[in-house]
């Protein structure tokens, strides 16, 4: 875009000498009276013409120096860059769809599961799915989202991890809470530990291992004290095989461990190491629903060390782009056991299930019946 500022005694001269520059398609970006060296008071136009003007051609400006480009410039070009590629392979996937499947609701259904957060590879396989599965009944856009509805949760799995459990099980069942930091492990783990104890009748015990961050044990104390649950802190793999001892007369032990930056595949590794060659564990990975698509990605696939047991999410009151969470349900093989829905200790947790999931999408439905 080039831009201009033209002086003279009158507006009428001034924007004639704008025209007569820039041509009839400038756009007048500002004006106003201005004082002249020689004190005459005068006209001043800025104008702007987004190409070059016919008559006058200026030289081509240098290219920048790469050096002279700022971080923060080169930052938005790549995200422009990455914002262009999702564009462009959303519509071929799109296109694709509306060429196999011209069917109504198609593009509505794409367009708010895309904006939702879901990945469009997914959306583009399970929209396929659902249209054959319709097997070429014209149908309407109520149809096609049920249709969608049962292929997403065919891909999906969800557990029921305590199902089995009861007084006479013999030895305590282990479970622990990893994953990143501040994503809500602990508060979790006092939850499932209220309704362990008060609805299911359970003895429990809780051994922290999260000694890293100063209060992280006071805030898990504090919940067992309120619960009035047995709570053991352990700062290294003996004293944690010790804890799981004491506690071995309980029908499951609950472990809270330390938050790290999982991105880190050594965090997972050092991490796993403390239950090597121990009691069988079953690893809750607990994510934030509000995380991004590609950062729950990288944490689950660097989690694979460990085997996981199942997925909670937590924190879906905070988000409105369930796509995320849901991706990895499809993605990955683990099936989700609980999701958090508010900060309440014991109250805001919920068993997974599909009329949740369900829920998270229902606007979609609305918008298309
Ligand atoms: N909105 C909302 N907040 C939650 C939920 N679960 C936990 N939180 C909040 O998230 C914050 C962090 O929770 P913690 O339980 O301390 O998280 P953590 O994963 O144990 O954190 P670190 O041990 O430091 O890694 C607290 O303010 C919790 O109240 C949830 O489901 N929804
Ligand atoms: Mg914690």
């Amino acid at each position: 875009m080039q831009v201009k500022t033209f002086r003279a005694p009158t507006m009428e001269k001034a924007l004639a000498q704008v025209k007569k520059e820039l041509g009839p398609d400038a756009i007048i970006l500002s004006s106003g009276k201005v004082m002249s060296s020689s004190g005459e008071s005068q006209f001043e136009v800025s104008a702007a013409l987004d190409r070059q003007p016919q008559s006058t051609p200026p030289p081509p400006p240098a290219p920048p120096a790469a050096e002279s480009i700022s971080a923060e410039v080169k930052g938005d070009i790549r995200e422009i860059k990455s914002f262009l590629s999702l564009l462009i392979s959303s519509k071929d996937h799109f296109t694709q769809l509306q060429m196999k499947e011209p069917r109504p609701g198609v593009a509505e259904l794409y367009h708010s599961l895309l904006v939702r957060g879901f990945d469009e590879k997914q959306i583009y396989i399970l929209l396929n799915r659902a249209a054959s599965d319709l097997n070429g009944e014209a149908g309407d856009a109520a149809r096609l989202f049920d249709a969608f509805c049962s292929q997403m949760f065919s891909s999906m799995r969800f557990s029921r991890p305590f199902r089995g459990i009861s007084n006479s099980s013999g030895s305590p069942a282990v479970f622990s809470f990893v994953g990143p930091t501040g994503v809500g492990k602990t508060t979790t783990l006092a939850k499932i530990a209220a309704y362990l104890k008060f609805k299911r009748q359970l003895d429990i015990g809780i051994i922290s291992l999260d000694t890293y961050r100063i209060g992280a044990v006071d805030q898990l104390r504090t919940y067992a004290n309120i619960l009035e649950v047995p709570f053991s802190v352990a700062q290294s793999k003996s004293e944690f095989d010790k804890a799981q001892k004491d506690f071995s007369h309980f029908d499951l032990i609950l472990v809270d461990t330390t938050g790290r930056n999982f991105l880190n595949r050594e965090h997972v590794r050092q991490l796993s190491s403390i239950f090597e060659n121990g009691r069988k564990t079953g690893h809750f990975l607990v994510l934030s629903a509000a995380a991004k698509d590609e950062d729950l990605r990288q944490t689950i696939l660097h989690f694979k060390a460990m085997e996981l047991h199942s997925l909670i999410f937590t924190k879906i009151d905070e988000t409105i782009h369930h796509g995320c969470m849901l991706n990895q349900l499809l993605r990955f093989d683990y099936p989700l056991a609980f999701m958090g829905t508010g900060q309440r200790v014991p109250e805001d947790i919920e068993q997974a299930s599909q009329k949740r999931i369900l829920s998270f999408l229902l606007p979609v439905r609305s918008q298309n019946t």
